[in-house]
């Protein structure tokens, strides 16, 4: 009976594993851990939504524009919702700032966290059932609490995240974040309704044969961009690109690779944003040991002057990314 299916281990749940690990959350004072668990929940409802996108009628365009003036789509509005409602309930968190929203929304409590949030990204494959991606950072406050919020409690550098990660919605849906001591995934078990630890302590391979670029920009790339390709392909690297940054960012931390968006003709200054993609993600591939910089510069060294700011971002396995910086 012991070695029967229904008498194996679950494995340890999320709650537990935060439970369990209390001493990695800084200011251990249990704020920091509700909000995690807060967008758990909130990522578990916009899984169901995202599951059953084909089903009813939540696919395709909103009508409306977000703050970069690209269209929403429907499930973009529904996530942001989501995640809106679920981190102004508990009073944990004093600000939001989204992708979806112009200006960041001062929750005018107590709450001593600034959340950057991308609710949804990757929204060009929402309607064609392909992976995407939720992504966050958890900042503390820095001006007294119960004050109006400040500029320094906003744009704050990526150093000063006390939290980040991610929620994969793929094959499988996965959460995967640090507190600053190593990365841990969790995949979603939907039966359970329970995030799982399934990879505990993550670390990304120094080297990887993988880039994953829109090359489909070439023409528009510095000529050091171009030679760097070109390397790529004269070492037999492989090439992968989702284009669901969350999607090609987790595969090559699985596997080792590089994910490169630099700056392009349509793009001077780089297309992802700092804020709510760039820094959460530069933190996770620090603590898996990878590296995230602008090209030359360390990603979380970079002082936000805007909410919405866009920087070239080159993420992923150390040797590779320290190898296309010496093209450029
Ligand atoms: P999208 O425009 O579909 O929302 O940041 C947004 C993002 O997707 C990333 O998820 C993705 O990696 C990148 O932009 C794709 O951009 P390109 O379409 O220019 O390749």
């Amino acid at each position: 009976m012991e070695a029967s299916r229904i008498a194996l281990p679950i494995g340890t749940a999320l709650d537990r594993f935060i439970k369990n690990n209390q001493d990695q959350f800084q200011y251990a004072s249990g704020e920091l851990s509700q909000l995690l668990r807060d967008i758990a929940l909130a990522s578990k409802v916009v899984n169901r939504e995202v599951n059953k996108a084909g089903l009813i009628d939540i696919m395709g365009a909103a009508g409306s524009q977000n703050s970069g003036g690209e269209q929403q789509q429907k499930l973009d509005v529904l996530a942001n919702i989501r995640f809106t409602r679920a981190l102004t309930k508990g009073g944990e968190a004093c600000a939001l700032i989204s992708e979806e929203t112009e200006s960041y929304l001062d929750l005018a409590n107590q709450g001593k966290y600034v959340i950057a949030i991308d609710p949804l990204d990757g929204s060009s494959n929402i309607d064609v059932n392909v992976s995407i991606g939720t992504i966050f950072s958890i900042y503390r406050r820095k001006s007294a609490v119960g004050q109006p919020i400040q500029e320094e409690d906003i744009l704050q550098c990526g150093s000063e995240q006390v939290a980040a990660g991610y929620i994969l919605y793929g094959s499988s849906t996965m959460l995967a974040f640090t507190t600053g001591h190593g990365v841990n995934g969790f995949t979603y078990e939907s039966t359970l309704g329970e995030y799982v630890l399934s990879h505990p302590d993550m670390t990304i391979p120094e080297d990887g044969m993988i880039y994953s670029i829109n090359e489909g920009l070439t023409n528009s790339f510095s000529p050091a961009i171009k030679s760097y390709l070109s390397y790529c392909k004269d070492n037999n690297y492989t090439a992968r690109y989702i284009g669901s940054l969350v999607a090609d960012f987790h595969r090559n931390l699985l596997k080792g690779g590089i994910y490169l968006y630099p700056a392009a003709a349509k793009n001077p200054g780089g297309k992802l944003r700092l804020m709510y993609e760039c820094n959460a993600l530069a933190y996770l591939a620090e603590q898996a040991g990878g590296k995230a910089t602008d090209g030359k510069n360390r990603i979380l060294d970079i002082i936000p002057k805007d909410l919405h700011q866009r920087t070239p971002f080159y993420v992923g396995s150390k040797n590779m990314v320290e190898k296309a910086e010496s093209f450029i």
